[in-house]
């Protein structure tokens, strides 16, 4: 392989960073607005992008990240599909000197020298705020709160930190149960069929935690075919806050939702060319983001781009 900097990206000499992107896949709202926002930026900033799907499956994404370096990009940056499991992957990458850089995900490898920086949410942050709200609106009331969960990907980041965040809120009162939590795969589909064994199992559902929009809409389905009101008989939290989801938050259907935001792209873009010329950048981008209830969603709804 030839050089480490300037000429030895693939883009074909004419000047333009070469960045190769690893997505996780399409399995929600948020994310295709995620790749909507990577290829636009990337248009816009002028990057080559090398877009690569993974279709929700690591060796997919260990194959294109070593497509990537045999190629020669100028830089890699990927959403880790799930937490662990790539350190091997990204020693390969520093040895080959092409920086990398997480968005959206963490990786748990211990060696943060294995990448640049990395830009997304503070996960385990939403689970608090989506917790906060549901301590605050059974203020003052003591029967027992029963609380089903919907869990992102296993051994994703955002499935994790959200379950831990939520948890860690709701356990400074025993009124709150989690009597049932199981994987939705972040997807509308799952969602609704686990819901609909939820609602099977469980003699008493107050209250539905979602770990995004998507899994929050099929269990609407579900509620709504087993005869129940989603937002009245069963309470619903969910994150992301895409344009599905605020909608059925304006309607009463969705109680609360905790913002995740997917547009990354610009900031992505920016932090690849600084690292493309060597620029120090900070090891870690948090992306700022708020909470909405119906009267707030309402309010923005006709704006809301994704
Ligand atoms: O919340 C979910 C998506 O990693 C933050 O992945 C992202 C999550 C998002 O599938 O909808």
């Amino acid at each position: 392989c030839g050089g480490d900097d300037g000429d030895s990206g693939s883009g074909g000499g004419d000047g333009k960073l070469v960045l190769g992107f690893s997505q996780v896949g399409a399995e929600s709202g948020w994310r295709t607005a995620n790749t909507k926002s990577i290829q636009e930026s990337a248009a816009s900033a002028g990057v080559e992008l090398k877009f690569s799907d993974a279709q929700g499956k690591q060796e997919n994404q260990i194959k294109a990240i070593r497509n990537f370096i045999t190629q020669r990009v100028d830089v890699i940056a990927f959403s880790p599909v799930v937490e662990s499991g790539w350190d091997t992957v990204l020693k390969e990458a520093k040895d080959a000197n092409i920086p990398v850089i997480l968005t959206d995900r963490a990786v748990d490898s211990q060696d943060t020298s294995l990448y640049k920086t990395f830009i997304g949410s503070d996960f385990v942050l939403e689970g608090k705020k989506a917790g906060e709200w549901l301590v605050k609106d059974y203020t003052g009331k003591t029967d027992p709160v029963n609380i089903v969960e919907l869990q992102g990907t296993p051994g994703a980041a955002p499935a994790n930190d959200r379950k831990a965040g939520f948890a860690d809120v709701i356990k400074a009162d025993p009124k709150f149960k989690v009597v049932a939590s199981q994987t939705g795969q972040f997807t509308r589909t799952d969602g609704k069929q686990v819901m609909e064994t939820f609602l099977k199992a469980q003699p008493k559902i107050d209250v539905l935690y979602a770990h995004n929009d998507d899994m929050g809409l099929g269990a609407i389905e579900a509620i709504e075919a087993a005869g129940k009101k989603p937002g009245t008989d069963i309470k619903i939290i969910t994150v992301d806050a895409v344009k599905d989801g605020m909608t059925a938050l304006s309607e009463g259907k969705i109680n609360y939702i905790v913002e995740c935001s997917p547009l990354l792209g610009p900031q992505l873009m920016d932090l690849a060319k600084k690292v493309k010329a060597g620029e120090t950048v900070p090891q870690r981008v948090l992306t700022e983001e708020t909470t909405f209830t119906p009267e707030q969603a309402k309010a923005v709804l006709a704006e809301r781009k994704y």
